[in-house]
């Protein structure tokens, strides 16, 4: 297949294109790299060294001799180059990673909440505008999150995307509907993707464009088996308080010997997925598109959920790392419980990598190799939700200790 990869130069794209090319597939990325900028912006950098991307697809090709083809586009301002570059590359698959992802940033500022909806709506708008002008039938592959759906403990499972509702008419019959899952975002970040989900349905519906939206739970780890070929393939790797998420910055933190960061009591309970497990699915989404007509097909992209906690007791009773138990920087529910699931990807193939089939190590063993890289200071969460929560977490003593730590 001839694949484009939006946002190919991000922490999912990038292992997801070298999957990809390395079955075989003709693989471009397109991409405005705006994840680096970001990083000047913010003042950070991947705790891995990453090179250009020019420079990661030229050892690619040394590698393995299959070229990945890197394109300089920014899909929410450029509508008229991504028309043209889809009319003239026609590819069979388009898989949609281009999109700001972190919920810290996208609560940051005023400033930041206008990128994001800017950025994220924007990008997805004009692409299956661009399709349905180029009349390209390609299977549309968004990358979703299990976010949009928030984290009300309902006692019920979280349904692959659609619920059956029963309502009473006019004339009190019962009629049965089916429905989009409710969405009830907690970031800004999460309601630009409950907003693609609308975009996807009014497309599939009036154009018949062949959508599949991938509703992703929070990965953890950095290797895939493909990034772990060449010291330059590696991945890029977040761990700052905006960037870097909840495992992964666990993982981090025990390696550089800095208190793991609990918001709150711990007893967010969130999806996860391993990175590899992510090139997977994608993988097998590809290979089980919808039919034009077809409703959106929509996947929960998670293996397993944990409760923050218990994800701190697990990685301190590995490491003998300390646990900070800090005000929430973030609006959301203090406890929750949380049931997903996943039975299209059980169904298509998917073997899940869990946290204990051992590669928690693997990221401390990445972490501790560059920990000369971090600058602590980045290390705690500090984009608060609202302008209250900002003063109390300012205030906070527990705060101020990792201040002083950091
Ligand atoms: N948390 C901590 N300590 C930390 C960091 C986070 O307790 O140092 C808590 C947060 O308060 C939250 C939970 O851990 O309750 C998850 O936070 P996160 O930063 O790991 O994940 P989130 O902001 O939800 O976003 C990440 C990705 C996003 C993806 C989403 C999947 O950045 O792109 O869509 O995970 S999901 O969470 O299922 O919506």
């Amino acid at each position: 297949m001839k694949i484009a990869v939006l946002g190919g130069d991000g922490f999912v794209g990038w292992p997801t294109t070298l999957h990809l090319s390395n079955q075989g597939h003709e693989v471009h990325i397109l991409d405005n790299l705006s994840r680096r900028w970001i990083d000047t912006e913010l003042g950070v950098q991947s705790l891995t060294p990453m090179d250009s991307i020019q420079e990661r697809c030229r050892i690619w090709r040394e590698e393995t001799g299959r070229s990945i083809d890197f394109h300089l586009i920014d899909l929410a301002k450029e509508f008229e180059r991504l028309k043209s570059w889809l009319a003239a590359e026609r590819p069979d698959a388009v898989i949609h990673f281009a999109e700001q992802r972190a919920a810290p940033y996208s609560m940051k500022t005023d400033r930041h909440k206008v990128y994001t909806v800017d950025n994220n709506v924007n990008a997805t708008h004009n692409l299956l505008a661009a399709l349905v002008e180029t009349g390209i039938d390609a299977h549309l592959v968004h990358l979703g999150t299990m976010g949009v759906y928030g984290y009300s403990s309902v006692g019920a499972a979280i349904p692959e995307g659609y619920l059956d509702v029963e309502i009473t008419n006019l004339e009190g019959e019962k009629k049965g509907l089916e429905i989009l899952y409710p969405t009830r975002p907690g970031s800004v970040y999460h309601m630009t993707k409950s907003l693609d989900q609308i975009l996807f349905q009014f497309y599939a519906q009036n154009d018949g464009l062949r959508i599949t939206d991938l509703h992703q739970g929070i990965v953890w780890g950095t290797h895939t088996d493909q990034t772990r070929r060449h010291e330059q393939l590696i991945n890029r790797f977040d761990y700052d308080g905006d960037y870097g998420t909840v495992l992964n910055r666990f993982l981090i933190q025990a390696a550089i010997g800095y208190p793991l960061t609990v918001h709150g009591t711990g007893g967010q309970t969130r999806a996860f997925i391993h990175l590899q497990d992510c090139v997977r699915c994608i993988e097998l989404a590809l290979s089980d598109a919808p039919e034009a007509g077809d409703r959106v097909r929509i996947f929960n992209q998670m293996t397993e959920t944990h409760r923050v906690r218990d994800l701190a007791e697990l990685v301190a009773k590995m490491t003998g790392a300390e646990i900070a138990y800090l005000p929430n920087p973030r609006k959301e529910a203090p406890e929750n419980d949380l049931i997903v699931k996943n039975d299209q990807f059980l169904a298509l193939g998917l073997d899940p990598i869990t946290l204990a089939e051992g590669l928690l190590g693997e990221v401390v063993d990445v972490a501790k190799k560059y920990a000369h890289r971090i600058d602590r200071k980045r290390v705690p969460a500090v984009s608060a939700w609202t302008k209250d929560i900002a003063s109390r977490v300012e205030s906070d003593p527990e705060g101020k200790r990792l201040k002083s730590v950091s």
